[in-house]
């Protein structure tokens, strides 16, 4: 192969040096090329590793003839680009992926024999892949929608992977009814729209006839379903899986993920816009922060509990469409997720990676949630076809990091060698082959199960609002006015009047207010009937916990400041906030009205790390401006400009202003409160960026 390589070059640098031959001159640009690759560059070579000549032509019969069959390079290159995509993902099929390694900071001994739960320090490798759910590959990162939440530890025992969610319950409770649900939300058969979004007919339809869907539907139509950054989502297991110890013993376990900078939403109007300005907003983020090296953290958390203690909560937790509040079975913190390297390759990594969560190691188990349990199906059967080959396996970011191997012999694109005669076991023939090990391979855990066999849900599954209205009264009345406008929003684009009145019956049963205001904002003139129950409503102890704005943190860690300025804004100023913003753990961004830059009050040029025009405030979470009375007058009279402030005020962001800056604020009709700030006091906008200025919304939309 070198040898080829060596030959190749000498060839064509000899070539390149010769006089230009005719054929030479009709390469035009193409020859430069090869001239520019030339030298020290390995050979662009076939997949059969012969060196290419010329990669800008393909083969003619004469300069303006027809392209020969025989061009068996342009043949390799089209076959293989033909054939470069793969089925995308019918779920989850717009994400973003990083490494990370996981550590143990607390054990898990007492619980289980899972080695990564167990040895403290210990560091494991991992992959963690966030989604969205609805959209196809190439959908915008910011619709309303649940996030995935897939992380695949590469453990020395074989690869465990939590494939959970940024939401910690789900719409239905038996798998049966998953491909009816994602047909009801994905774009409507006949139209092939909307992309990614449940504000639809199909969607509310199946949802007013799924009442086991409602405390789902109370987490989407909060700004849970917005987020700000996937570096500050929560991740859930969702179902309840077992633990199991050396005795055998099994303790009920569910997983928890919660993010080092806390909680952080966008709002609804942002959020829209969010997706004209960056459709990969959230990639990006992402791309940006590890590049930096403010690499994303999460704590992970286990709720560990026994069937006695499950005998007695008022659900069952084997019903995926209910949690157990935090404050009856407290979280305990046993490790961290840091994300540090970007894959090198988005197809090799992020799109073949192949999660299961089948996939766990000896001393985890599975409960009998039945949507678990057809999950346990559903995940090897999809990648069959996703990535074609039974051997997904030996993919590298699918491949376990520890020894593995077995019997299994051949398939499509096998590239594993096993040598000698033996595929199978046991064998007297070959004394190294791989054997059972009946104490330390994969147990399932020893469970009785009676009772009668059939198609039937069982009765504690039967209370469908309880745990919906827990979760809206637990809410801020500002995250209660969101969500009931986003209801309001979702069904106003739904066009049949008796699918947004069965919702709005449904409301009622989860809280009479809610459905007032839907209703109201519905301009309904009496209110439906509720559906009846097949199980009373019951008064449930509020969950703080459940809140998004009980669980921001009080921090700029992570967040992105961007700064207005103009020709003739005051550098001092600039420098001043720039210093401040950084120091707090935030990037600032420097947006102008040409990227190349602006020349300040003492004449100096600075840069912009953006132009207006493409750099709306929306990519931010708060604005200051900085202009010159002439920078003002400028900008005033471009509508980039006026958004710019408009959209950071009406987004409840702080904004702080010099004079120039303030003009800018009166023409576009900006209102004063306390998170509008002079540049003069850089410690009151510092602490108002932390947060939203919930109480300015009020002053700027109608909620319901
Ligand atoms: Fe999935 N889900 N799911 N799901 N799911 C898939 O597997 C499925 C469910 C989740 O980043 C698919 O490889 C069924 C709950 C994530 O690659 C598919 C049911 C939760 C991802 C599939 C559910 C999830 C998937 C599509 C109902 C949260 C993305 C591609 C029983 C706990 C993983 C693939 C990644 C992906 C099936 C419900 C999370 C079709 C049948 C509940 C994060 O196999």
């Amino acid at each position: 192969m070198s040898k080829e390589k060596t030959t190749s070059r000498t060839e064509k640098s000899k070539r390149e040096k010769s006089p230009a031959s005719k054929g030479d001159s009709q390469r035009a640009s193409g020859g430069e090329m090869h001239q520019i690759a030339g030298g020290g560059h390995p050979a662009l070579t076939t997949n059969q590793g012969v060196a290419l000549s010329d990669n800008q032509n393909s083969l003619r019969a004469n300069p303006r003839g027809p392209t020969l069959l025989e061009d068996f390079i342009l043949r390799e290159k089209i076959t293989h680009f033909d054939h470069e995509r793969i089925p995308e993902r019918i779920v989850h099929a717009r994400a973003t992926g990083v490494h990370g390694f996981f550590e143990l900071t607390a054990s898990l001994k007492r619980y289980t024999t899972a080695k990564v739960l167990t040895e403290v320090g210990e560091k494991t490798p991992v992959f963690t892949r966030l989604s969205t759910v609805a959209g196809g590959a190439g959908s915008v990162d910011t619709p309303r929608d649940i996030r995935g939440f897939a992380v695949k530890f590469y453990t020395k025992e074989g690869n465990w992977d939590i494939v959970g969610n940024n939401i910690p319950v789900f719409f239905i409770q038996d798998a049966i009814k998953f491909p009816d649900l994602i047909h009801a939300v994905k774009m409507e058969p006949d139209r092939g729209f909307p992309q990614s979004a449940t504000a639809h007919d199909t969607f509310w339809d199946f949802i007013s006839l799924t009442p086991e869907s409602m405390h789902t539907v109370m987490w989407i139509m909060s700004d849970r379903t917005l987020p700000r950054s996937l570096r500050m989502i929560e991740g859930f297991g969702v179902h309840s899986f077992r633990l199991i110890n050396e005795a055998g013993q099994s303790t009920f376990v569910k997983f928890h993920w919660r993010p080092k900078l806390g909680l952080q939403s966008t709002i609804w109007d942002e959020t829209v816009k969010l997706c004209g300005a960056d459709q990969d907003y959230h990639r990006r983020d992402m791309f940006e922060a590890i590049a930096a090296g403010h690499f994303p953290e999460w704590e992970f958390a286990v709720q560990l509990f026994t069937q006695e203690q499950a005998d007695k909560f008022p659900f069952d937790h084997l019903d995926a469409s209910k949690l157990i509040p935090e404050e009856w079975v407290p979280l305990k913190v046993i490790g961290r997720m840091v994300l540090n390297r970007w894959p090198d390759n988005f197809f090799a990594e992020t799109e073949q990676v192949a999660y299961c969560p089948a996939n766990v190691v000896p001393g985890i188990d599975f409960s009998n949630d039945p949507l678990l349990q057809g999950r346990l199906f559903s995940y090897v059967d999809t990648q069959l076809s996703r990535l074609g080959s039974s051997n997904f396996h030996q993919i590298p970011i699918n491949a376990p990091k520890c020894p593995f191997g077995n019997q299994q012999r051949d398939g499509h694109m096998q590239m594993a060698q096993p040598a000698g005669r033996v595929a199978y076991e046991p064998s007297t023939l070959s004394e190294n082959s791989r054997r059972e090990k009946a104490i330390d391979g994969f147990h399932s855990t020893r469970v009785n199960e009676t009772g009668e066999k059939g198609r039937i849900r069982a009765e504690s599954f039967a209370d469908h609002y309880s745990q919906a209205r827990q979760f809206y009264l637990s809410q801020t009345s500002y995250e209660q006015a969101h969500i009931a406008s986003a209801i309001v929003f979702e069904l106003s684009k739904v066009e049949h009047v008796h699918i947004r009145e069965a919702i709005v019956g449904h409301l009622r049963h989860i809280a009479e207010d809610l459905a007032k205001r839907v209703a109201a904002g519905l301009a309904f003139d009496k209110m439906p009937d509720a559906p009846p129950v097949a199980s009373p409503v019951k008064e449930m102890p509020l969950s703080p916990a459940l809140q998004i704005i009980g669980k921001m943190k009080d921090t700029l860690m992570g967040r992105v400041i961007g700064i207005l300025i103009a020709d003739g804004s005051e550098g001092a100023d600039i420098k001043k906030f720039k210093k401040a913003a950084t120091d707090a753990g935030a990037a600032v961004k420097i947006v102008a009205p040409k990227v190349g830059g602006v020349k300040l009050a003492d004449g100096s040029m600075l840069t912009a790390d953006g132009q207006l025009a493409g750099t709306p405030s929306v990519l931010f979470d708060a604005i200051v401006v900085i202009l010159s009375g002439e920078g003002a007058k400028a900008v005033s009279g471009e509508s980039a400009a006026i958004d710019f402030v408009r959209d950071a005020f009406v987004h409840l962001k702080a904004i702080a202003a010099d004079k120039g800056g303030q003009e800018l604020l009166k023409i576009a009709n900006v209102g004063q409160d306390a998170g509008v700030v002079a540049v003069s006091d850089k410690g009151a906008f510092m602490a108002a960026a932390k947060t939203r200025q919930w109480d300015r919304e009020k002053s700027v939309r109608t909620l319901a």
